[in-house]
């Protein structure tokens, strides 16, 4: 407890000094284009500068590193909808969306940067739907890029085709070229979200959020305002040049794991320090924190959705007590915390009164980025403001808050760096389900940071992966189709389990140092055991079969294992990877394979195939896409 408070005793005077109050905060969304301060490039070290990590530099690490920028479009961002409209109890039916996949011009904390968007906006569209809805969605990529989305969380039920992964479940969409996703939403209710799964690029800005109500739904009238709260830990870098620099002997600015953020943005909106960024790229100083506003009295609902590439995220907000009710899609027995920890791929609502003041009053919001749990050198804190404002109240001396934080949770040492469940709060799902009682068959995966083995070349890499398998994405061949075409999935590709029965348990031993989300498609998992160092067998452990919790995407600590129960009810070629986008796009992804024989008895759509025209022989993005592995 001592070391929360100095902990949060030190970071006051940070966030004093990058955001002093100032005069009349404009509360409508800031777009950060507004006053532009530049830096002139810094000298350059002799020699031509290495544009993938050498020589350049940036001051955490010591040195400063330079990345070619991506061209910046003439067209910026504009402004999301952050609240869901559809009413419950509207008659299912076809639900139609179109995206519009471009790019544009922000700076989302200050850096201007090229991001790729969705409909313009960022974060993206609010999709939404009703339990038993067909959602039509039509996607038409105007990058220069392939791009693929995935509905995280869905389970694509009989349409595993629609679950948006290039190289498993479709061949990407082509720079110019279109695809509908079609699928139905079954039993799932509550808080998803959808992104692109090619590479990372979904870091670029190709997010949002996908709510589905149902006139069942326990958490349904529980409040009076119902608003998202995105919050990611963010890069000026596009990701493809991160991910490049990860993959080259240098790591990215000198580090393969692609830790410590720029940013963290709140709601789309950051600050960056300016004197800390890349030399010669304009930075805007003054990017206003995001306001979230709520009228006095109201009780208010916040789907908080963390769609970034790296760092747990704790939240708070000063004076306010966050009560939590819905983890991932799931409904949960409310509870109260100070402060709540979120990864990568994860939703929680919150429940937040507003009852400590009225209007014109301004509470910070913090998020700082769990940097002591890979990284005990620096803090990134991004900070928004929760502002108590009536609808016919005036706009007039709204000040920056002077509220302090309030004692929050470790993050780093022990009980730091891990999930809601592992420390204390066991997310107890509202409307018990028992998992079944006996499982029939199991597997076991080992994930770890190390040193692979490259089939192809002989020639040994360091990376990420599960079972000693570093993924390699033959995008244009997807696991998919190898399953349907009665093809063996090659070992040496990817980590596989394959599923025949009712019922599976997963044994997950993670022996990095470090946490790592794991997201498992299909359909959410009942998480039945967790405990420290490793397991070699489910012999003998205590499992919690009664009412466990149970969600998409859950965190195994340092050294720590998991055992997840499956039941096998949605055929299909699911994706089990790593949420952290950074270790994603570099080969931490498994497969799982559930009832094959019925996998080969679902027919894709025609436009389906027709994507599938590239070289099979061809890697997408994943561990050895662009640069060969290199011996060391
Ligand atoms: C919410 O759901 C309950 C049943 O769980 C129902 O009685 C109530 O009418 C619903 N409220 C709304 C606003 O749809
Ligand atoms: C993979 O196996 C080799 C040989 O058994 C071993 O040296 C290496 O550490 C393993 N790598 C990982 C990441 O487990
Ligand atoms: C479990 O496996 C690890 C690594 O394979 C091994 O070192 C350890 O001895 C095993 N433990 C038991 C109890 O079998
Ligand atoms: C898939 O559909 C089957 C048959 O309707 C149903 O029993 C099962 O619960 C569904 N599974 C999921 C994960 O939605
Ligand atoms: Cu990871």
């Amino acid at each position: 407890m001592m070391r929360l408070f100095l902990l949060a005793m030190a970071m006051s005077p940070a966030l004093a000094q990058v955001y002093a109050p100032s005069a009349g905060v404009q509360a409508p969304r800031p777009t950060g284009l507004g006053i532009v301060t530049s830096y002139p490039p810094p000298d350059l070290p002799p020699g031509e500068p290495d544009k993938y990590g050498a020589g350049a530099k940036i001051p955490q690490y010591g040195a400063w590193h330079y990345y070619e920028q991506k061209p910046i479009p003439d067209q910026t961002i504009s402004a999301p909808n952050l609240r869901p409209t559809l009413d419950p109890n509207t008659p299912p039916g076809e639900r139609e969306y179109t995206m519009d996949v471009e790019y544009r011009a922000a700076s989302p904390d200050g850096f201007l940067r090229r991001m790729s968007v969705i409909n313009g906006q960022f974060p993206g569209p609010i999709i939404e739907g009703v339990q038993g809805d067909t959602m039509i969605i039509h996607v038409n990529n105007h990058l220069d890029d392939p791009t693929s989305i995935h509905w995280h969380g869905i389970h694509q039920n009989r349409t595993q085709y629609m679950d948006g992964v290039p190289g498993f479940t479709q061949c990407s969409i082509p720079p110019g070229g279109s695809y509908t996703y079609r699928f139905h939403l079954g039993w799932e209710k509550g808080t998803y979200w959808y992104h692109a799964h090619f590479g990372n690029t979904m870091a670029d800005g190709l997010i949002g959020a996908l709510i589905v109500h149902a006139p069942d739904d326990p958490l349904n009238d529980s409040c009076d305002d119902d608003q998202m709260l995105y919050v990611a830990d963010h890069w000026g870098d596009d990701s493809e040049t991160i991910v490049h620099a990860a993959k080259s002997p240098k790591g990215y600015r000198g580090c393969a794991p692609v830790d410590v953020p720029d940013s963290v943005i709140i709601n789309g909106v950051g600050q960056v320090d300016c004197s800390m960024v890349q030399r010669g790229v304009p930075c805007n100083t003054d990017v206003p924190p995001y306001e979230v506003r709520a009228a006095p009295g109201k009780r208010v609902r916040l789907r908080v959705l963390h769609h970034g590439s790296h760092s747990l995220i704790y939240l708070s907000i000063d004076g306010h007590k966050l009560t939590v009710i819905e983890a991932d899609d799931l409904a949960v027995q409310p509870f109260e915390v100070n402060e709540l920890v979120i990864a990568p791929g994860q939703r929680y609502s919150i429940v937040v009164e507003m009852n400590q003041a009225s209007h014109g009053a301004g509470y910070w919001i913090r998020a700082r980025a769990g940097t002591g749990c890979y990284n005990d050198k620096w803090r990134v804190e991004g900070a928004g403001i929760l502002r108590y404002f009536d609808e016919m109240g005036s706009e007039e001396g709204l000040a920056r808050p002077e509220t302090s934080m309030w004692p929050g949770l470790p993050d780093m040492g022990e009980p730091g760096c891990r999930d809601m469940d592992d420390i204390g709060y066991p997310l107890i799902p509202l409307i018990p389900i028992d998992p079944p009682q006996t499982a029939d068959e199991s597997f076991a995966f080992t994930s770890s940071f190390g040193e692979f083995h490259d089939p192809e070349t002989g020639g040994k890499f360091a990376g990420w992966g599960f079972n000693n398998v570093s993924y390699t994405n033959y995008i244009n061949d997807p696991l998919l189709k190898m399953v349907e075409d009665g093809r063996d999935i090659d070992p040496s590709r990817i980590a596989t389990a394959t599923f025949t029965g009712y019922v599976a348990d997963i044994v997950v031993n993670q022996l990095d140092g470090a946490p790592h989300p794991f997201h498992l498609h299909g359909r959410p998992t009942f998480i039945v055991a967790r405990g420290r160092g490793t397991i070699n067998s489910t012999e003998g452990v205590e499992m919690n079969l009664v009412n466990p919790t149970r969600r998409d995407t859950f965190v195994i600590g340092p050294k720590s294992w998991v055992i997840i129960r499956l039941p096998l009810d949605n055929p299909g070629v699911w994706g089990f990877h790593c949420h952290i986008g950074w270790h994603l796009s570099v080969g931490k992804m498994a497969a799982i394979v559930v009832k094959p024989d019925l996998v080969r008895t679902i027919d894709q759509p025609e436009d389906w195939a027709a994507l599938c025209q590239g070289d099979p022989g061809f890697i997408g993005p994943g561990r050895r896409s662009y640069i060969p592995p290199q011996g060391r």
